[in-house]
């Protein structure tokens, strides 16, 4: 079975992005053997401190967090890295080629539940010049590269360079990723939603009515039954649409007013909006493209509609 360094290796990906991605790649082995390890690894539980967004940050957030930050530090292409758990960009190699998000511990409160967490990355190009939040500022259709690793029975990781979307497990009788699926493509048609439902009250009319839609089954005008997920870790629900399809969605909510999106752009909407388009899904706000959104701050939130292609369309026309 082809590794991730030989399949790299054989395509047209620049020596340079290799080498990133295999550095990328090697932090979620890491990442895999302490959440693998569980409470014996003693990494469980909260610690004091609470992140930029306002969070109590868990123990393995933060080891995750700076596992990365230290492999990425001692990789001289990366000019610049942002991390959904620091308050501001960490700056790297001053020649650098690329700038790195990432989520290091994405769905972190299904860890003490022994539940999916992953990691995510996306790349931006560097651009001479600019430094700082400034250089991050790109719209996700730049990235050159977006990737997360799932740790659940296997460790997966799902990949894009801009030429579809592959898979990779995690071999553990040799800490390699093989490449299992060469062309992941999401079926453009689903019967599987997934949403929060307990945030129902709160959404714009517009999502009320299609989840309502939904909801009637074959009797309503959708005339089929849906089922729906829900695994509060966004990188275990993509990891379901890449596989078989539906739609995932986390709304605008006045849950909290000060508060009105969920999902991090950077961290997480724009990588897995292009996993996602790169396997033939679609991915938006619901009003816009999510990888032509051009972000003005690092922390910022969006609304997030996700998935099979005629299942978003579907719930955007409840939009316009
Ligand atoms: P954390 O990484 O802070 O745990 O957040 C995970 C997440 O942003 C996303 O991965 C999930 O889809 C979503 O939160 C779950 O949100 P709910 O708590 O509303 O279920």
């Amino acid at each position: 079975m082809q590794t991730l360094s030989d399949f790299l290796r054989n395509s047209d990906t620049s020596t340079e992005l290799q080498q990133l991605l295999i550095t990328l790649a090697d932090c979620g082995v890491e990442i895999s053997a302490l959440v693998r390890g569980g409470a014996l690894a003693g990494v469980l539980g909260a610690t004091e401190s609470e992140n930029v967004q306002g969070e109590t940050q868990k123990k393995l957030d933060v080891i995750a967090n700076d596992l990365i930050k230290d492999k990425l530090a001692a990789q001289p292409l990366v000019k610049a890295l942002a991390s959904e758990e620091e308050d501001y960009v960490v700056a790297g190699h001053a020649d650098g080629q690329f700038l790195v998000s990432f989520d290091p511990l994405d769905g972190s409160s299904n860890i003490d539940i022994n539940s999916l967490v992953g990691t995510i990355f996306s790349v931006l190009p560097a651009q001479d010049g600019v430094d700082g939040e400034a250089a991050f500022m790109q719209p996700g259709r730049n990235q050159v590269a977006a990737c997360y690793m799932l740790y659940g029975p296997a460790t997966v990781l799902a990949l894009t360079t801009g030429n579809g979307t592959l898979m990779f497990s995690l071999d553990p009788s040799d800490n390699q990723y093989k490449l299992v699926d060469a062309k992941v493509t999401v079926p453009e048609q689903t019967a599987e939603f997934a949403i929060n439902m307990s945030n129902q009250r709160f959404w714009q009319p517009a999502m009320q009515q299609y989840i309502h839609d939904l909801l009637l089954g074959k009797e309503g005008p959708r005339a089929k039954n849906f089922n729906m997920r829900w695994i509060a870790a966004m990188v275990g629900d993509v990891h379901r649409v890449l596989s078989r399809g539906g739609i995932f969605t986390y709304p605008q909510d006045t849950k909290n007013p000060a508060k009105p999106f969920k999902l991090r752009l950077m961290y997480e909407a724009n990588p897995m909006a292009l996993l996602v388009e790169q396997a033939g899904g679609i991915a938006s706000t619901g009003y816009e493209t999510i990888l032509d959104i051009e972000p003005t701050e690092i922390h910022q939130r969006v609304a997030v509609i996700l998935g099979s292609k005629q299942e978003v369309e579907h719930c955007l026309s409840y939009h316009k």
